[in-house]
């Protein structure tokens, strides 16, 4: 054990030499200090038994899932599946979650997840729900921070690579969806050089009910032909607006990374969904067909169900003045943040070195006093001039995504020059800047995009991770870093490897999720319709060809554990009901020959699996959880007899 932290401290003392001479920008002194500085470990050290500030929910990017870490430890805690069939537990292969992964284009059992947003309340993080978009098969997911399982998945009609996604207003009225691919509005077979003029981008607006959280889309707008990369809410006094910044308003259709930096500046688009209300409630709107599946998960049937919703309601912004304006915005812009203030909206061109800043005051003084530069296709194009607050002289080079602490301080990641660079919201001015390993993405300070962050850690999240960990051939999991922000000068103190690609990630408060997670799911309130509510529930029942099993689960046996009279050419349904109601104490079911997976049954839940036998014999299952002692002895076995068999169905325990 002294051994191993020696060894940590020299390759920390190694590593900060590194550093050192990686980065002119850096005085001696600080160098010197870096990482070498044996409290380093201490701040990320939490002990055994001890637990971790924060959580952090990091995108997994093509994984299609939400993993859960620790901050200040990096320790990974869950795998929350979201988009992605999930062996561990059987989410998306048992018969209760496979309608979630339903969509108008039918059974999708995987998207590339992005951005997670913590709900809110006044501005602040309230701990209720995340919120994560699938970018693929466009779609946002509501996962609960009670059970930390996926709730409610819905999909986005009129939207493709649905990347300016999941962020949500100020207190939880919508989680925001914008198309990153302009596409025809409604699909249609054209000529893909028509793009020019003729696609459109649609920024979905989905109301959250604010009790169960449930969402419905309310209505979209139907903006002109451009790439929607990334949004934030205005906050505080911008609260009402929101905020997309735009590539590609060339509107090219081919080679785009010649065809669409032509434009010295694209746009923000200022979205006041507030005055679009206004004129909806007034009648407003047009409602038109669309296709797209709504999914919801019962928590007391533990059951989802898919809906096919047939219509949608559009805007179109050229009818409602006062509604749409663009702020012009250099090179490319990607990421689109909003400072917790609510002043300040910060462009970053992606292929410069400045970072652009709008002021929410200007933009409405602007608006007033018609400062018009133009329009795009009878969009108001604001003078870019009036708008802008100011520029931050970075010296870096590709500026992404930028996040904020309680002290009026930014924080910008810097793709190609690797780093991240602190400033002063207002002065603009550089105050620190610390080198990533390598080519930062996203960035993430609990709470950062909110009103009220807490500033003590930042997460870079990392798209190279070569030379970081041991080798483990060709393929990597991507590196996060946890920098220390909580003195003036950032200090670089861990690296963990993360699941998928994370992009963005949201982090809060431990206080704030852990008294309220959840441990069991009551029985007295399981309403699964195929539950066996206690040994003497178990059954099994013929309809035909479909036989279901309802079958309890207790330390350490199943209730059937002998079946006869199944017959080759049978559709067997296993329920499972855990009769446990103890804290972490899942049994799991698995059935030899079945080719969907296992399923992970926690305490007072039930959960189905179909399996489809294809030979005679006597086939076993078991528990695949190691639930107690006597958990090799939970076991049991199905005879399976030849179609059109004679042999009588029957069932026991203990017999
Ligand atoms: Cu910059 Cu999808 Cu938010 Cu990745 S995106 S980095
Ligand atoms: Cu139940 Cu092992």
């Amino acid at each position: 054990m002294q051994f191993k932290n020696f060894n940590r401290l020299a390759f920390l003392g190694v590593f900060s030499l590194l550093l050192f001479s990686g980065c002119g920008n850096q005085g001696s002194k600080e160098g010197a200090n870096g990482a070498l500085n044996s409290s380093a470990a201490e701040k990320v050290y939490v002990a055994p038994g001890e637990k971790d500030d924060y959580y952090a929910f990091l995108s997994g990017g093509y994984s299609g899932n939400l993993t859960v870490y620790g901050l200040p430890s990096g320790r990974m805690f869950k795998e929350i599946p979201v988009f992605s069939q999930f062996p561990t537990s059987g989410y998306g292969y048992s018969e209760e979650t496979k309608p979630l992964l339903n969509t108008s284009h039918g059974f999708i059992p995987w998207d590339d997840l992005h951005h997670p947003d913590i709900s809110q309340t006044n501005g602040e993080l309230d701990g209720r729900w995340v919120f994560v978009n699938g970018n693929n098969t466009p779609r946002i997911a509501r996962v609960s921070l009670a059970t930390f399982e996926t709730e409610e998945i819905i999909e986005i009609p009129n939207s493709a690579g649905n990347h300016s996604s999941s962020f949500i207003t100020e207190n939880t009225e919508y989680v925001v969806a914008g198309t990153r691919f302009s596409v025809p509005v409604p699909q249609r077979d054209m000529p893909i050089n028509e793009y020019k003029g003729n696609f459109k981008g649609a920024l979905t607006f989905i109301g959250v009910e604010p009790e169960h959280g449930h969402m419905e889309i309310k209505f979209q707008v139907i903006m002109p032909g451009f790439n929607y990369d990334l949004s934030h809410p205005g906050r505080g006094k911008s609260h009402g607006w929101f905020f997309f910044s735009t590539y590609n308003t060339e509107e090219a259709s081919s080679l785009l990374e010649v065809n669409a930096s032509q434009n010295d500046k694209d746009f923000i688009a200022a979205i006041n969904w507030k005055k679009i209300e206004e004129y909806i409630a007034n009648g407003g709107g047009k409602m038109v067909p669309a296709e797209y599946a709504h999914n919801v998960y019962d928590e007391s049937t533990h059951m989802a169900t898919s809906t096919m919703i047939d219509e949608v309601l559009t805007v179109d912004p050229t009818e409602i003045p006062g509604a749409v304006y663009l702020l012009p915005t250099p090179k490319s812009p990607h990421g689109c943040d909003v400072d917790p203030s609510g002043q300040y909206i910060i462009g970053s061109g992606k292929l410069s070195a400045d970072i652009t800043v709008h002021s929410f005051d200007k933009m409405i003084a602007a608006i007033e006093n018609e400062k018009f530069d133009g329009d795009a296709y009878g969009i108001p194009i604001l003078n870019f001039e009036e708008v802008l607050a100011g520029t931050v002289k970075s010296g870096g080079l590709g500026p992404l995504h930028t996040e904020f602490d309680s002290d009026g301080n930014a924080y910008t990641t810097f793709f190609i020059s690797s780093e991240v660079v602190k400033w002063k919201l207002g002065s603009w001015e550089v105050v620190d800047r610390k080198p990533t390993f390598y080519s930062v993405g996203h960035l993430m300070i609990p709470g950062g995009n909110s009103r009220k962050p807490f500033g003590n850690y930042l997460v870079a999240m990392n798209k190279i991770t070569k030379d970081r960990y041991l080798p483990t051939g060709p393929e990597m999991e991507h590196s996060a870093q946890i920098y220390d922000i909580s003195g003036e000068k950032m200090e670089l103190i861990y690296d963990f490897p993360t699941h998928g690609e994370p992009h963005y990630a949201a982090g809060c408060p431990a206080e704030l999720l852990a008294p309220k997670s959840r441990k069991i799911y009551r029985l007295d309130e399981n309403k699964h319709p195929y539950a066996a509510i206690g040994p003497e529930g178990a059954k099994v029942e013929r309809n035909g060809k479909e036989v279901h099993v309802y079958m309890s689960t207790i330390r350490s046996h199943f209730t059937p554990d002998n079946i006869e009279g199944i017959k080759v050419g049978d559709k067997v349904y296993f329920h499972i009901t855990n009769l446990e109601q103890d804290f972490d104490v899942p049994h799991g079911f698995s059935m030899i020959g079945q080719n969907t997976s296992e399923i992970l049954v926690m305490p007072g839940q039930t959960k189905t699996t179909v399996w489809e036998p294809k030979k005679p014999g006597v086939w076993p299952f078991y528990c695949t959880d190691f639930c107690s002692a006597l958990h090799q002895e939970m076991q049991g076995y199905v005879r399976v007899s030849p179609a059109g068999s004679k042999v009588e169905l029957k069932w026991s325990v203990g017999e």
